[in-house]
């Protein structure tokens, strides 16, 4: 057809799968979306929700052009302003507010609605612009900071295998994992390992889709997988399967770890997970006695009060066993840590060092803050304690700018918005976390009103405070360049021309992928275990179930149909999502009389949000379970899970304990 154009693209949602598409450009309008068949990775599909990704940039609700708040806030009412009269006002406001309370009282707050290292979550646009003007450091501890820290502290990187190597493995692990929702790509790698007999177990409080296809189904109590990862280690010892030689030569601290395990029996085990001790014994045999085995831990498991020390404990397990000698073989979580991007933080630009405020603690932390920046986040949704940050976001002092697609309940507290671009309208360099593949995404299309990119938006108010510095004006391209930049051998030939020609480049790294197989990037260059006492903490539901009166652990994982808020607005995806629901198992239904379809208040002394009941064993006596992402004011009641979540540390890198709250499920007055 002539005018038709092929342009390549990402993917920029927060998903490790991060893929590669293809977009057709017909007279101006992008008019196909598909996935890149010739990606090795993406294998030519995209996924439940990004195949409505276009329908989603025409959606009537998009947001087109700057807005003024006209009545109270959280009314969501606003008038249209022009970018000139926004930018004067914002610029005026950001002075007055340096000036009278200094640059920290500044929090650019940044999600991970785009993962772009451009438009995005490493947040390389605004980084300049706010260390110029001395803003608070914004620390984005939302999603995995607990599970990366422990890892970290394990291997000296969370990066770990390849997911692509799960092709040849003989177990392969699902923990706390639901590969078909959140990262659908890595199952036909394991479809292929399958098909050479692998044998597939998932471990996880919730029966999920992926559950169903596994070959074995573990139902564990939240929060206790590292005691679970001792116990399965603990007849690995028993059958005497442990690698002396990789023990001896790769790792540091086994005597301790080792006396840890053999305080870990399976009997003991199986008290504290809910897991029968047959079936720990059963699957401790099988660690032993296939190699290699590939665990894939994902973000799930540390959402919860010991979520660092649970990654930390499970990542040893490969270090026992050898299998990281072994393509195939060790731990899965987060590829990330094998990127080595340029990324520079500019602190150069910095006139003093300044303080960070915690991603997580919007709530507590926003108190001496006079400006709260949101951009590619939607904390109304997606951040602890809900209702604390609603209480905050109305104060009249705090001056509210958000950089948005769409109106989100956030965008209601704003005093000034800013019309946002999405994916097919500018360009962004990208790298998944499930795959070792850096991707380039072209603009393909113009966007639609008076859309803006961050990283445009943020050159024009430079532009209009009059600030100086030359890097504010770096262009996309040369941002790119620059990130590109690192010397790393991972990227040696890895150019801008090369990404944008050929639109995804894999890393430098061989194929197969064995990353320990040598060794660790540690200071000794060996694998650190957890010290005695260290392999396992619990959760905060275990530690005060006996004092509380609520009695369920809620756990909160991805929705099939969203992906965090994004989506959230869309009605196909909303019908197939069948509104907030909460599964309790049957056990629970009965003791408080509920039915299923009731509509339910799931409630702490946070607050409480509304649902419907189904009834189910996919979660256990004592586990109620209700996916993320609705966005509170399209919900019943008006709020969502977050509301009953605790804003509250974790053990490490402050990771949240999104599915570690404990709650109890009522009736509704007059239901
Ligand atoms: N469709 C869709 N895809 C997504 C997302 C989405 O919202 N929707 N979100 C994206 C983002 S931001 C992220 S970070 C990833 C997250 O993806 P995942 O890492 O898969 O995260 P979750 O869905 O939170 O949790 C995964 C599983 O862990 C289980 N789980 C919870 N607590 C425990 C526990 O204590 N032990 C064990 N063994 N299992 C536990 C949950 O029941 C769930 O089935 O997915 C990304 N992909
Ligand atoms: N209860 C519960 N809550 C959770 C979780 C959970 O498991 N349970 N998971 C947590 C996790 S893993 C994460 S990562 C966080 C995510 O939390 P957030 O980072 O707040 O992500 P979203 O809720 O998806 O909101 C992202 C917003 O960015 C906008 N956006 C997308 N692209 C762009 C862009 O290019 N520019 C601008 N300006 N805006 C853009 C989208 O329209 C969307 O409204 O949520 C967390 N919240
Ligand atoms: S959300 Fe994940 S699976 Fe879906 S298109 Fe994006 S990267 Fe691919
Ligand atoms: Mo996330």
């Amino acid at each position: 057809m002539s005018g038709e154009l092929r342009v390549l693209g990402a993917c920029p949602l927060d998903c490790p799968d991060t893929c590669s598409w293809v977009v057709t450009v017909n007279d101006g309008q992008a008019v196909k979306l598909r996935g890149n068949p010739d990606q090795p990775y993406t294998r030519g599909a995209l996924c439940v929700k990004v195949n409505r990704y276009l329908e989603h940039t025409r959606a009537p609700d998009r947001i087109l052009h700057p807005m003024r708040r006209v009545g109270p806030k959280g009314s969501g009412r606003f008038e249209r302003i022009s970018w000139d009269e926004a930018l004067e006002e914002i610029a005026t406001r950001l002075r007055a507010i340096v000036e009278e309370h200094g640059g920290e009282a500044i929090w650019p707050y940044l999600g991970t609605g785009t993962l772009g290292y451009l438009q995005g979550c490493e947040g390389v646009a605004g980084r300049r612009f706010w260390n110029v003007l001395g803003a608070s450091k914004h620390w984005l501890n939302i999603c995995s900071a607990a599970g990366s820290s422990g890892l970290f502290r394990a291997n000296g990187t969370a990066g770990g295998m390849d997911p692509e190597n799960f092709a040849l493995s003989k177990l392969i692990l699902l923990w706390g994992t639901n590969t078909l929702t959140s990262g659908h790509h890595l199952w036909k790698f394991i479809q292929d390992a399958r098909a050479d007999g692998a044998h597939v177990v998932a471990i996880d409080p919730i029966r999920t889709r992926t559950a169903d296809q596994a070959d074995e189904y573990l139902a564990i109590r939240p929060g206790t997988d590292a005691a679970l990862a001792l116990g399965l280690l603990n007849v690995v010892l028993a059958e005497n399967a442990q690698d002396e030689a990789y023990l001896a030569e790769h790792t540091e601290g086994w005597a301790g770890f080792r006396e840890e395990i053999l305080a870990h029996p399976v009997e003991k085990v199986s008290e504290i997970t809910g897991i029968p001790a047959a079936d720990i014994h059963r699957l401790g045999t099988r660690l032993a006695r296939t190699r290699p085995t590939a665990i894939r831990a994902t973000m799930g498991i540390q959402r919860h009060a010991g979520g660092g020390t649970a990654m930390r404990t499970i990542g040893a397990i490969p270090a026992v066993t050898g299998d990281w000698r072994h393509p195939g073989g060790g731990v899965a979580y987060s590829t990330s840590g094998h990127v080595h991007l340029n990324i520079d933080t500019r602190d150069d630009l910095l006139a003093k060092p300044v303080r960070t405020r915690v991603m997580t603690k919007l709530a507590s932390q926003l108190d001496d803050v006079k400006c709260l920046w949101v951009y590619a986040a939607n904390p109304l949704g997606s951040t602890p304690d809900a209702n604390a940050i609603r209480r905050q976001l109305a104060r009249e002092d705090l001056f509210t700018v958000v950089m948005e697609q769409f109106p989100t309940d956030t965008v209601d507290y704003a005093d000034i918005v800013l019309p946002a671009t999405m994916q097919t309208e500018h360009h962004d360099l990208h790298a998944g976390y499930g795959h070792l593949y850096l991707l380039w995404n072209e603009a393909a299309v113009e966007p639609p009103g008076e859309c803006l990119s961050t990283t445009e938006t943020f050159r024009r108010l430079a532009r209009h405070m009059g600030l100086t510095e030359p890097s504010l004006y770096d262009s996309d391209l040369e941002l790119a360049e620059q990130l590109l930049s690192s010397g790393h051998p991972s990227l040696e030939g890895v150019t801008l021309d090369r990404l944008r020609k050929e639109g995804w480049v894999r890393m430098n790294y061989p194929k197969p992928f064995t990353p320990f197989a040598d060794g660790f990037p540690t200071r000794s260059g060996r694998m650190r275990f957890p010290r005695p006492g260290e392999a396992y903490v619990p959760s905060h539901a275990t530690l005060t179930a006996d004092g509380s009166p609520y009695r369920l652990t809620l756990v909160t994982p991805a929705s099939h149909t969203f992906l965090n808020t994004t989506f959230g607005n869309n009605a196909e995806l909303r019908r197939r999502a069948k509104g907030p629901v909460v599964l309790v198992n049957p056990a629970d239904a009965a003791a408080r009389g509920l039915v299923d379809g009731l509509r339910v208040r799931v409630h702490n002394d946070g607050g409480e949000f509304l649902a419907d009941v189904e009834i189910s064993d996919r979660v256990a006596p004592g586990v109620v379970a209700s996916p993320k992402g609705h966005w509170p004011k399209l919900s019943p009641g008006g709020s969502n899970a977050n509301a009953v979540v605790a804003e509250r540390d974790g053990d490490m890198g402050k990771g949240p304990g999104f599915h570690d709250n404990l709650v109890e499920v009522s009736p509704c007055a007059g239901s």
